[in-house]
């Protein structure tokens, strides 16, 4: 029999701005509700970036990760996953802050410096904040860095310093070989945990054979020290994690990656999808993993041990 999916639900993040839908949560507030209903409606893994309340972009501050940390703890017990992606146009220290602090026992690790383009979107909405054209147009020139060295500094500083465990996000077959290169190195401790993803501008895009190839190239270079889920960006969200749970793997939904529900139709909350991938994860007989089964396949640490360092509101 194969083993539960684990269904991580990514609440909000840096490729969406707040014009693009009146359901992004931006406030703590917002984010924290959001992630709470989504755990409630089978998300077992919650990936959290934060938001300036007042105008909605990606913000690093690590008083705003903890406030959302502090109000999803205190009512589940989702496996909270911190980006340390960020965005392309932070430093490795602001994107780091948070998790430093919080210590918690998953974090989001990008396996390489890449061009992460945004800039098609610039020209597609009416803007309410001046910061969002510009945002997307600066991904023309700026690189999403993620060298050698970074890798390592989170993998020691997070990971062995630290006692998190990664969700690596995978955006192209290279990425493979370096995840690979860690593990031989002793950096990365097996059974990794692999996001395969799909459709972002600038690495690999968002078809089934390039699903089969990453599956395939994980197969070759890890051989069964890994676990893989599906991330695909845009409208592949579901159709692509529907074949990651065919060929055994496990799915990521949310509107950091996607903000429709359907063709044409917004999504009114990250919960609605994930309603939606459960949905069809049940129906191909599968069932959804807990929080605990996820701390027990991943190795995690356990959320008691996470530091919020804030009082809950
Ligand atoms: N939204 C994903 C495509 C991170 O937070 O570390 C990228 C992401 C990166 O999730
Ligand atoms: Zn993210």
């Amino acid at each position: 029999m194969s083993s539960p999916v684990i269904l991580t639900c990514a609440v909000t993040g840096s490729i969406h701005t707040p014009s693009m839908s009146p359901y992004l949560p931006i406030t703590p507030e917002q984010i924290a509700e959001q992630a709470i209903e989504a755990a409630e409606a089978g998300a077992a893994i919650l990936h959290l970036h934060a938001r300036d309340p007042a105008t909605g972009s990606p913000s690093a501050d690590p008083a705003l990760f903890q406030d959302i940390v502090a109000r999803i703890r205190t009512r589940c017990d989702a496996v909270l996953n911190l980006s340390t992606g960020g965005s392309s146009r932070m430093t490795l220290d602001d994107r780091l802050a948070a998790a430093r602090l919080i210590e918690p026992e998953m974090c989001s690790l990008n396996m390489g410096s890449m061009n992460f383009g945004l800039f098609p979107l610039a020209d597609r909405y009416d803007w309410k904040h001046e910061w969002e054209r510009g945002f997307l147009e600066a991904t023309r020139s700026v690189i999403f860095r993620n060298s050698f060295e970074d890798i390592e500094t989170i993998l020691t500083d997070l990971g062995a310093g630290r006692g998190a465990r990664f969700e690596l996000e995978c955006y192209d077959v290279g990425h493979l070989q370096t995840v690979a290169f860690y593990i031989k190195q002793g950096l990365l401790k097996p059974p990794v945990f692999l996001q395969f993803v799909l459709g972002v501008l600038g690495g690999i895009d968002a078809a089934p054979e390039q699903l089969m190839h990453m599956k395939a190239s994980a197969d070759r270079l890890l051989g069964s020290d890994y676990q893989f889920s599906v991330l695909a960006a845009g409208r592949q969200q579901v159709p692509l994690g529907t074949m990651g749970v065919i060929l055994g793997g496990n799915v990521r939904v949310g509107l950091e990656d996607n903000l429709a529900i359907a063709r044409g139709e917004l999504a009114t909350s990250n919960a609605a999808q994930v309603r939606k991938m459960r949905r069809i994860i049940e129906e191909l007989g599968h069932r959804l993993a807990t929080p605990d089964e996820v701390r027990a396949r991943l190795g995690l640490k356990g959320a008691p041990s996470i530091a919020t360092g804030s009082p809950a509101p």
